[in-house]
Parts: C-alpha cells; sequence; structure tokens
C-alpha cells in the first residue's frame, strides 16, 4: 500500500514537472469563468457549470498534446485568449444588458453600435478586464519555461499521443458526470437559449457561447440553400389562398379606437367560472368575459418559444419558427405586424414588461414588430415589489398607467402590450401575496366546519393563487384607466398567451379529491374522471376577451379560434389588413382549423393526433370522413411549411424586392 502511494507521488510529481503549460491553462481557463460567474450570476460556488467548464477545457487542450511540445504553448496560448475574450465580452455585455452576450445579436451593425457604446462606456471597469491576467500568466508561465529548458526535456520524453488520448478520457469522464446531473429542464432551456443566465449557471460560459454559436449559425446557414423553391412555394400558398378584406357586423365596429392588448402570463381558461368555497378564482376576467366579446375555445399556437412564439404569432398571424424561435435566431427578417400596421395608421406603440428586456431578445424584436417604444423593468420601472421573474403585476400595472396616460395625452391614437409576468411558472410564494384558498370546506356531521386540504400545498394549487392574484391585478389595472378617463376610447384585448404546463398527476388530484376520505378516488372507481392524451390538450386552451367599457357586446364565440386568427379578428374590427395572415377573421369563416406547431389540428368536430394518426370526435353526432381528415391534414402541412419558408428565407422582404424589380423592369419595357 505505502509502495503504492509512493509510486503515486512520483507519478504524478512527474506528471506534474511535464505538464506545466497545460496546467497553467487549465487552471487560469477555469479561474476566468469562474470569475466571471462570480461577478454576474454570482453562483461560483456552483459544481455544475465548474464541471461544464472543464470539460470543455480538457477536451479542446488534449488536441494540444498532438502538437510538438516546443510549439504547444501558441496553442493553448491561443485558446486562452479565445477563453479570456468570451470572458471580457460577456463581463462587459452583461454590465450593460444584465444577460450574455450572443453570436446572433452581434451579427447585426445595430447591435455592434450599441455594445460599442458600452465598450466606451465601461472601459475603466477592472472587473470587466481583470480576465486578461489568463493569457498575461500563461505568457509569463511559457518564459519560465523556456529558460528552464523544459519544453527540451518534454521533447524527450515522447508520450505526446497517450497525454492527448489520457486527457481526452479524463474530459470525457468530467462530461459523463456533468451529463448525468441535467435535469429535463436544464436541456430543454440550452436548446431554447432564451434564459441565457440560466444556461450560464447550469452550462457554463463556455458550454454556453458554443452551443450560441451553433444555434446563431444555423439561421444564417440554412437561407443560403433553397431559396428558389421556397419563394415558389410562397408565391403558390399566397395565391391559392388569398386573405379577401372582410365584411361582416364587426368591421370597422372599432375603426379609430385604442387598443390595449394584455398578455395574461400562462393564464387557462377552465379557470373562469371556476370557485373555491365559493369564491371566484377570476371575478374580474368572469366579468369581462360576460361583457365582451368571450372567445371560449382560444388557443395558444406556442412552440419552444412560450411567450415569445404566443407575442409573434399574436402580432403577425405566422406560425412560430420549426426550429429555434423567431425572437431570439429570426427576430431580424422582415414580418408585417399589427404594430406595424396600427403605426401606419398614425398610433403611438408600445408595449411594457416587467422583467429584464433582454428576455427573448425583446429589445430588438419588439422594434422589428413596429413598437415604437419598449418600456421595461428598472430602466423604465421602480422595482419596488418583487414576485418570481420580476416586478409584481400590480405594482408593475399601478406604474404603467401614468405612462399610458401621458401616450394618450401625447397621441391621436395608440396601440400598447402590457405584459404580465407574476403568473409565471413555479408561483413560489405567492402565498404570500393572496389569501385565497384552494382547500375544501365543508360542515360535518357534528356541525363542525371541516377544512380538507385538497388544492393546498399543490403545484396546481399555487396555479390558481397566482391567476387569483393576477386577476385582481387586471382588476386593479381597469379600475385605474377608469379612474383616468382612459377607458372611454379603449378597447381591451385579453389574451392567455400559453398554458401553465402543470403535470397530469395534478389535475388527477383537481377532478378525482374526496373531501371526506381526504384522498384521490381509485383509477377503477366509477365516478373517476381520467386525463388522458385529449383532455389533457384540449384544457390547454386559454380566455381571449375582447371588451369595451361603452360598447357590451355580450357575445360568446365558440368556434375553435387560434392565436393565428387574433390579427384578423381585430383587424376587421380596427381596420388594419395583413395579406400574409395564416389565420382567419373569426366573423368571415364557416368552420376554423387550429393548426399546432407539431402539426396536430384542432375544429370544433375533431382534435387531430398527428404523430399517432388518429383522431378525437368532439361531436358525437357528427362523424368525420376520411377526407375531411386529409383535407386538415394538407392544409396543416402547407400552413406549417409556407410560415417556416417565410421566416427562414425572410420571404416577405426578398419577394417583395423581387416583385419590386419586376415592376421596375416592366415599366421600363413599356417606356422603350
Ligand atoms: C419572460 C416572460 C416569461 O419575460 O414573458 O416567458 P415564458 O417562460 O412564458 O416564455
Ligand atoms: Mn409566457
Amino acid at each position: 500500500m505505502k509502495n503504492l502511494l509512493n509510486k503515486f507521488k512520483i507519478n504524478s510529481r512527474a506528471y506534474i514537472k511535464t505538464n506545466i503549460l497545460f496546467m497553467s491553462y487549465v487552471i487560469v481557463s477555469l479561474l476566468n469563468s469562474t470569475i466571471l460567474r462570480f461577478f454576474t450570476v454570482n453562483n461560483y460556488f456552483a459544481i455544475k457549470p465548474v464541471l461544464a467548464d472543464l470539460a470543455v477545457i480538457l477536451l479542446v487542450g488534449a488536441l494540444g498534446y498532438f502538437i510538438k511540445p516546443k510549439n504547444q504553448f501558441k496553442y493553448f496560448f491561443t485558446w486562452t485568449v479565445i477563453f479570456t475574450a468570451v470572458c471580457v465580452v460577456n463581463s462587459l455585455y452583461y454590465t450593460n444588458y444584465l444577460s450574455y452576450a450572443s453570436f446572433s445579436l452581434l451579427a447585426t451593425s445595430l447591435q455592434i453600435v450599441d455594445v460599442a457604446d458600452a465598450v466606451t462606456e465601461n472601459i475603466l471597469e477592472i472587473k470587466d478586464f481583470i480576465y486578461l491576467i489568463a493569457p498575461i500568466i500563461l505568457i509569463i508561465v511559457h518564459n519560465i519555461l523556456k529558460k528552464k529548458q523544459y519544453y527540451e526535456a518534454v521533447s524527450k520524453i515522447e508520450v505526446g499521443k497517450v497525454r492527448a488520448l489520457n486527457t481526452l478520457v479524463a474530459g470525457l469522464i468530467v462530461l459523463g458526470f456533468f451529463i448525468s446531473m441535467l435535469t429535463a429542464v436544464d436541456i430543454s432551456r440550452l436548446n431554447k437559449q432564451w434564459n441565457r443566465e440560466y444556461v450560464v449557471m447550469q452550462f457554463g460560459i463556455y458550454t454556453y457561447q458554443l452551443n450560441d454559436a451553433i444555434a446563431s449559425l444555423k439561421p444564417q446557414i440554412s437561407p443560403l440553400f433553397g431559396y428558389d423553391d421556397a419563394a415558389k412555394e410562397f408565391r403558390d400558398y399566397y395565391s391559392k389562398n388569398t386573405r379577401e378584406k372582410s365584411n361582416n357586423d364587426y368591421t370597422n365596429i372599432f375603426k379609430g379606437k385604442n387598443l390595449l392588448m394584455i398578455h395574461a402570463e400562462s393564464i387557462q381558461q377552465f379557470l373562469i367560472g371556476k370557485t373555491f368555497n365559493g369564491v371566484e378564482v377570476t371575478p374580474t376576467l368572469n366579468k369581462l368575459s360576460k361583457e365582451g366579446l368571450y372567445f371560449s375555445n382560444f388557443y395558444a399556437q406556442e412552440s419552444v418559444g412560450t411567450s415569445s412564439d404566443s407575442e409573434f404569432t399574436l402580432n403577425t398571424s405566422l406560425m412560430p419558427a420549426s426550429s429555434g424561435t423567431v425572437f431570439v435566431s429570426y427576430w431580424d427578417r422582415e414580418y408585417v405586424a399589427t404594430p406595424k400596421l396600427l403605426k401606419e395608421k398614425g398610433y403611438y406603440t408600445f408595449s411594457m414588461h416587467g422583467n429584464n428586456s433582454t428576455f427573448w431578445n425583446r429589445s430588438n424584436m419588439h422594434k422589428k414588430l413596429g413598437y415604437d417604444r419598449f418600456y421595461a423593468y428598472s430602466d423604465d420601472f421602480e422595482i419596488d415589489e418583487t414576485i418570481g421573474l420580476g416586478l409584481s403585476d400590480k405594482s408593475f400595472f399601478r406604474q404603467a398607467v401614468p405612462y399610458i396616460k401621458q401616450i394618450s395625452e401625447e397621441n391621436k391614437n395608440f396601440y400598447g402590450t402590457l405584459i404580465m409576468l407574476t403568473n409565471h411558472t413555479p408561483w413560489a410564494g405567492i402565498e404570500e401575496h393572496t389569501d385565497f384558498s384552494v382547500d375544501y370546506k365543508y360542515t360535518n356531521d357534528n356541525g363542525v366546519e371541516v377544512s380538507a386540504p385538497y388544492l393546498e400545498g399543490t403545484t396546481l394549487g399555487k396555479y390558481i393563487k397566482a391567476v387569483h392574484y393576477a386577476d385582481e391585478a387586471l382588476g386593479q389595472l381597469i379600475n385605474d384607466l377608469d379612474k383616468e378617463g382612459l377607458l372611454e376610447d379603449t378597447v381591451i384585448v385579453i389574451y392567455g398567451d400559453h398554458d401553465a404546463k402543470i403535470k397530469k398527476s395534478e389535475y388527477i388530484r383537481y377532478y378525482n379529491y374526496d373531501p371526506y376520505t381526504d384522498s384521490v378516488l381509485d383509477e377503477d372507481d366509477p365516478k373517476y374522471v381520467d386525463v388522458d392524451f385529449y383532455s389533457y390538450e384540449l384544457n390547454r386552451k386559454v380566455p381571449f376577451i375582447v371588451w369595451s367599457k361603452n360598447n357590451k357586446l355580450r357575445t360568446e364565440v365558440t368556434e375553435v379560434m387560434g392565436m393565428y386568427d387574433v390579427l384578423p379578428t381585430l383587424g376587421n374590427m380596427f381596420d388594419f389588413y395583413s395579406p400574409y395572415a395564416l389565420g382567419h377573421d373569426m366573423f368571415s369563416i364557416n368552420e376554423n382549423v387550429v393548426v399546432f406547431p407539431d402539426g396536430n389540428w384542432l375544429t370544433n368536430k375533431m382534435y387531430y393526433y398527428n404523430q399517432k394518426e388518429e383522431g378525437l370526435l368532439l361531436k358525437a353526432d357528427e362523424p368525420v370522413s376520411v377526407e375531411y381528415i386529409n383535407k386538415y391534414n394538407e392544409i396543416s402541412e402547407n400552413l406549417i411549411s409556407v410560415s417556416d419558408k417565410i421566416i427562414v428565407y425572410d420571404l416577405i422582404k426578398k419577394t417583395k424586392e423581387t416583385d419590386d424589380l419586376l415592376e421596375q423592369y416592366q415599366n421600363n419595357k413599356k417606356k422603350e
């Protein structure tokens, strides 16, 4: 045993002595990434990002051993410089944007100007340049080693390939450890890349940047191939699917009115009208849905871009991108969007949000959609009450009203979007902000009032409390707007942006709870309500309400509706129009179809589950034919495909350019 220990000591001493340069490279690169996390997200103690950074450093470093020792310095130095640059750029970026740098954003001149400003403004901050110590240390180490004739000595050992292999194996072991610690949320967030802080906190800065580079490259590369086919598909599609301007009872009813859109985070429709112990979960929404136009079968069509996808689809009537997200990866394309269309009609357009403006790259994308101004987080709001991800909805709305008042005084018309936040998962600590209870109260045989826990302490319970809070905030907003006289000429539209992604098991308890035994019914109990794929999917619907104080429409529309139908439907009422809309005006269509990004679709008669090639009939007395299914399969496929082509190939802009050229050419011909 002693011998073994001695051997190990001698071996490791020999290893250290002959790997000084490599080890210096590993230490300084790891130190840099840790310092960066220390100054930004402050999770420098966490093991996961350290393992991830170490794995990248080792795997990259292993290749250095294929190079002759006397040239190895160049290799390790280059990588140290690259890693250092990543840290410096991200440190500068974080100071200014409270987020990490992305190639997709740096690739545009506009953003470079912003960052250049940031660089000059912060040039004196030592913490942004502390990372330069890494290459300096490496140079010093190199010079000492040179003097000591280290490289000559190491050359004689000739173990390059073995070292490379050993280091590679070590790197892979570290990587394996790291991967074993990953959760499903980690992987999904790495894919989406929208919550960049989270990705860096879990994956370290080097993996983040590598992943970002790959994700940023894709939208640049894919448009290089297949443009002609895409443009043809686009022209074919719109020549067959022209969207006529509608003419119906709702045409122009709100022409010239202001429009205030409320993006109600994760609010699902099933809570409208629901009570717990006789108390309404959503009294405000209940009232507005009764007084206004209430679309009770409205579905979000979001993909991995969740909130941002819904904003995109609602404002453009296009589908989300089939890979990546429009807001992060395809934000620099041209889109015809509601804010832009209303701006052309003289509206002042704005958006507001109580969270960091870089989330979902909104600061860039909102400009692209045509918003004149994005009021966000601490730049425009006092963060005086934080719940969950950021500013509480009540404080957000309270502070939004004076801005809206000023906007309304300074402009003839406005289009605004208020993006709510408090009802965002995981609803932690919501109990401190509401006393709404989700227990089940009853009087027992002895006349004593008993409280059975029901949903108390469950995720669904927390969610319902948060929805109640959000509804109260909405009520407060409507009151405040009314007090300021802002409801006279303003139409309020409320949409749930997507479902709350609550697990099936939570709903099982919701539907099958027996308060008298405080237990959940057995699956074979005749009263047991199952939550299968279809009932879960159908329950994901969200509210969509159009409400105006002076024009009580009092209509419930039960026809299925998708997020992409919002632009044409509101367009008909407010007099704006997009020729590229994929959805429909709800008052000009006989049978609507909601196409989901995964190819599933929904009509009033059927929910079709594309992957399984089966469907659920929604009206027992109305069977559907094979032709019916084929027809909607084809519609869905074409629609998803053309939408994605528009996004990836920037077709709205490109085909317009070609058309303009053609027109010019024809005009010139005529003149000749
Ligand atoms: C982020 C917020 C939530 O600011 O809008 O986004 P989500 O997670 O719902 O996509
Ligand atoms: Mn959302």
